[in-house]
């Protein structure tokens, strides 16, 4: 495999479609977030990028919420979806390229096509099934996974991840032939162990298919919001089949228009599907034996994060630990937001939210280690320059260092996207937010000012100075820091890139590409730099 050229390397990665049973709580959108701080950095390398989000909409979990707010599952979707689901992606400040709703026809036309294919293949059979089922998950259950319940429960088997009694359904069905495929996923996960991320959820799906695989029920008949199978229209399709197939549909599979076939064809595989762990083996099991059975390439990378635990349990609306994303950003605004699931939580781990933590690295990190800094060098810039950058002089090892720093940080920070563990990048561009503040203690620029040759009689500060080299390199670091933190605090970043004056002689900010962005000496002299507004006033001052 030959490297592509610069700028032409896709990278298209996905969320889960969400079910529009409710609206969206801080736990989806975590991974809506953690997809677009992703593809806004792959965006900066000048790739390709396709970021793909959407709504589930069919099966017995939307259509019972649907009959007991008495309208159509069809009506309920529509409302959710615009009043809630579609929002969210605003309140978030995510950069989706496509929304997919799985009712809408390019979806479910083209899913039609894919099964009657593996029909005719010879993929799907007639047969019977009985089994407990959870509509909480839309999953048949294996015996051995249930739990005993109590309490009024006392008797019930439970789903082990609602605990909520499952229901015994038996049905005549189309099954597919995933059992055949037992031995291609073995084979799979173990020549591309990155196929399955990170390693724990890895060993979990290595356990679950080598315990054996069983053929998968795919059709229902006992209702009819879902897709109808094309050679049995008494039949739905499996809400779980028609909900995976969302990731090849939306770009173009199957489609009759020849652009959109050319736009799957340059656009699959997925570079990579991120999920939470409760949806890992639809995605890691079912979803590949799906592709090899219609023969189309295999995503590279399905990576599933961690629970958001609230009091110690995983968040939900129905145990009342719901959280509104609205009700975070509305008062720390859409960038902390980001930045504090983003930094706090290692992508893959559990992670406890609590306002205290929140407000505290907003203060620590965001206001006074970042904010404060930014607006320090434009005053002092403004202050002793009439907010014209400055010639600088010569550097000493202070300034090598801090520009050693900002390469160092950009290549850890690649790195760690590319093990897309966003909370790393973070760290790694935090190591030159915390070298600049140190820089600055150390220099004492505000020191250099009062000393002789430093400023002309009117006080304006010396081109070529020492003044001026320091607040030149604090205004690189600045510029390299608004670059890289572009796909994690994107307003805060605007903010300081208007700040900088930068947009005139560099051009837009999202245009930057992140690979350079520690060359220092970028921001010509007589940029205008102005103190621009706080990014991060502090919550006392809010
Ligand atoms: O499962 N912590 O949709 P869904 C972290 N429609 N992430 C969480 C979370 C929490 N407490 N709660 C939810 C479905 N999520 C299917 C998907 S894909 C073809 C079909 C996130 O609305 C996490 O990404 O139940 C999880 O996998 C997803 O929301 C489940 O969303």
């Amino acid at each position: 495999e030959t490297a592509a050229p610069a700028g032409t390397q896709s990278f298209y990665l996905t969320t889960p479609i969400y079910y529009v049973n409710d609206a969206p709580h801080i736990g989806h959108a975590y991974t809506t977030v953690a997809g677009d701080v992703l593809t806004r950095w792959h965006r900066q390398r000048q790739e390709r990028v396709w970021f793909l989000t959407g709504t589930d909409e069919h099966g017995q979990k939307v259509m019972r919420t649907a009959e007991a707010n008495g309208v159509t599952p069809q009506e309920w979707a529509d409302r959710l979806v615009e009043s809630s689901w579609k929002p969210v992606l605003e309140t978030l400040d995510a950069r989706n390229d496509d929304f997919i709703r799985t009712t809408q026809p390019r979806h479910t036309e083209r899913v039609q096509k894919f099964i009657s294919q593996l029909h005719a293949k010879g993929e799907i059979y007639a047969g019977s099934y009985e089994g407990p089922y959870c509509v909480g998950c839309e999953e048949y259950k294996l015996p051995g996974e249930l739990v005993d319940g109590t309490g009024e429960y006392e008797g019930l088997k439970l789903c082990p991840i609602h605990s909520r009694p499952v229901e015994m359904l038996s049905e005549q069905n189309y099954f597919f032939k995933m059992s055949a495929y037992a031995d291609r996923l073995l084979a799979l996960y173990e020549e591309h162990p990155e196929f399955v991320q990170p390693a724990s959820a890895r060993n979990e799906v290595l356990a679950f298919v080598k315990s054996g695989l069983q053929d998968l029920s795919i059709s229902r008949n006992t209702f009819d919001w879902g897709i109808p199978i094309p050679w049995d229209t008494s039949h739905v399709l499996y809400v779980w089949f028609d909900a995976l197939l969302n990731y090849a549909t939306a770009i173009g599979l199957e489609s009759d228009d020849e652009a959109e076939r050319e736009r799957f064809a340059a656009t699959w595989p997925a570079d990579v599907h991120l999920v939470g762990k409760d949806i890992l083996r639809f995605h890691a099991v079912i979803w590949p034996a799906m592709l090899m059975a219609a023969g189309l390439p295999l995503p590279k990378t399905i990576f599933a994060h961690g629970w958001l635990l609230v009091g110690g349990e995983k968040m939900s609306k129905s145990k009342l630990t719901g959280i509104a994303p609205t009700q975070i950003t509305d008062v720390f605004g859409s960038d902390a937001f980001r930045y504090y699931f983003m930094r706090a939580i290692p992508f893959g781990q559990d992670g406890s939210f609590s306002w205290e933590d929140l407000s505290a690295r907003y203060n620590a990190e965001l206001a006074n280690g970042f904010g404060n800094l930014a607006s320090r060098v434009a005053a002092m810039i403004s202050k002793n320059f009439g907010g014209s950058l400055p010639r600088p002089g010569s550097s000493s090892d202070a300034e090598t260092a801090l520009q050693e720093v900002a390469a160092a940080a950009v290549a850890q920070a690649e790195a760690a996207i590319d093990r897309i563990s966003p909370n790393e990048a973070i760290n790694a561009v935090w190591t030159l937010v915390d070298a600049t503040n140190l820089y600055l203690t150390e220099q004492e620029p505000w020191k250099v000012a009062k000393l002789p040759g430093e400023t002309t009689e009117s006080g304006a500060g010396v081109e070529g100075g020492r003044l001026a080299t320091i607040l030149v390199t604090a205004a690189e670091a600045l510029r390299t820091l608004a670059v890289l933190l572009n796909p994690v605090v994107p307003k805060a970043a605007q903010g300081l890139w208007t700040a900088l004056g930068a947009e005139e002689p560099l051009g837009p900010l999202d245009d930057q590409p992140v690979q350079t962005a520690a060359h220092f000496g970028t921001l010509p002299a007589g940029t205008r730099v102005t103190k621009g507004a706080s990014l991060f006033p502090r919550l006392d001052e809010v």
